[in-house]
């Protein structure tokens, strides 16, 4: 078993290596609102730092616990503020991209169960060329949220 498994290691670093070190990842604050309301449809935030030296593109997010997860933010359409889909987002070297209440949030529809303030609803990103990241978002009330 141990051959195998520097097998496998010796192959992800030849076909990763350029890429895995110029690319890092954090995530951090990952929370989704509880429930009000509508439960089938919840909103969560986190916070996605790239300082390595290349830009990253999220590009697709899913959660085990909802039918689909989408990138929304919000832009002013004369005195209203609306949602707006986003296909991705790109994140460039050295800077973050923060979800907050009001800007960018991640929209699920289908959640198979209330979000209370014990919930962890798992959140896989994707970033392409195999990079995925998963992160864990607890369940916070929104007035918390916008207080930060
Ligand atoms: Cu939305």
């Amino acid at each position: 078993m141990k051959y195998l498994t520097t097998l496998i290691t010796g192959i992800a670093l030849l076909s990763g290596t350029a890429y895995a070190d110029a690319v890092q990842i954090n995530i951090a604050d990952a929370k989704i609102a509880t429930s009000m309301g509508n439960h089938k449809v919840g909103s969560a935030y986190l916070t996605i730092s790239n300082p390595g030296q290349t830009p990253i593109t999220l590009q697709n997010v899913t959660s085990p616990l909802a039918d689909r997860v989408e990138i929304h933010t919000h832009v002013q359409k004369g005195e209203m503020m609306a949602m707006e889909k986003l296909d991705k987002l790109e994140i460039a070297a050295g800077t973050k991209a923060e979800f907050k209440p009001g800007g960018l949030h991640l929209m699920l529809f289908g959640l198979k169960e209330p979000v209370d303030e014990d919930a962890e609803v798992p959140l896989l990103l994707d970033f392409g060329n195999g990079m995925e990241m998963q992160v864990v978002a607890h369940g916070t009330p929104m007035q918390e949220m916008m207080a930060h």
